[in-house]
């Protein structure tokens, strides 16, 4: 069986994959940032530490097949954090991919990076990044970054840029961005089992009724979203919308308000 190893584990979404690899009895090791984690089951390797220090990456690449790069800032921050967090550690992980011979990488990237699409625009994998912050700035850095080690060092990458990757939709963006819990995990599944992928962007989204985001060109990683957030569209269209006119225009939500500047 493949090793996998988990960065971010700690995190939102982390938590959540950890807990699933674990009950499918996946091979896996999973590293938190700064607090270490206590072992779900007996014999789970956990570990902790700074991703910007080799030596930590190096503990967390040991032997393992694929990384599945959950750890980094995932909201709007200032730009010195968003450098260390989302540019300078993930140079040192893909370093660490490179020296430790990881066949491959799943990096979670982001809808922020093209969050400035206007929410009537229909998105295929191909479409030119339009960051909505220096967060979705990051993303398409790090998309950049995993296709140079794949091109000059044969490291795969399966970039997912991630919608809204919550229990159940409770905005009507969501209806369009939801990533169902059931969905990452079909996700991952793929990521780990596919041959092959050599570089990859995915969206990473459930299979929307209203979705934006069009995944053809990624057959060949056999990913098959079954969720559908069209399920719970009465419930979330009968409560108030809380994003402001600005926040609806935009794929990106929210995060396009911040620090926008523009009059029209
Ligand atoms: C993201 O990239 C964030 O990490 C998450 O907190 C959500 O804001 C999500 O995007 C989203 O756009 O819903």
């Amino acid at each position: 069986m493949k090793k996998i190893a988990l960065s971010g584990a700690a995190g939102q979404l982390g938590s959540v994959v950890r807990a699933a690899l674990i009950a499918r009895g996946v091979p896996l090791r999973s590293a938190a940032g700064s607090k270490p984690l206590v072992p779900l089951v007996a014999g789970e390797e956990v570990m902790h530490g700074d991703l910007r220090d080799s030596a930590v990456v190096d503990r967390l690449l040991e032997d393992v097949d694929v990384l599945i790069h959950f750890a980094g800032t995932s909201v709007e921050r200032p730009l010195p954090e968003i450098i260390e967090n989302n540019l300078r550690a993930l140079v040192e992980v893909y370093e660490g991919a490179r020296r430790n011979g990881v066949r491959r990488v799943v990096f979670a990237s982001s809808n922020h990076a093209i969050g400035m699409y206007p929410v009537a625009d229909r998105l295929g994998l191909t479409c030119e990044p339009r960051p909505d912050g220096f967060y979705g700035l990051s993303k398409v850095w790090g998309e950049a970054l995993a296709r140079m080690y794949w091109d000059k060092h044969g490291v795969e990458t399966i970039c997912v840029r991630i919608g809204s990757c919550v229990e159940r939709p409770t905005e009507p963006r969501h209806l369009s961005t939801w990533f169902g819990h059931a969905d990452l995990m079909h996700f991952l599944d793929r990521c780990i089992e596919a041959e092959d992928v050599g570089f990859l962007v995915v969206w990473g989204v459930s299979a929307n009724k209203r979705s934006w985001w069009d995944n053809r060109g990624a057959e060949r990683l056999g990913f098959r979203p079954t969720q559908d957030a069209e399920v719970y569209a009465a419930q979330v269209l009968s409560r108030p919308n809380p994003l402001d006119a600005l926040g609806q225009r935009f794929q990106g939500g929210s995060f396009v308000g911040i620090n926008y500047s523009r009059d029209d």
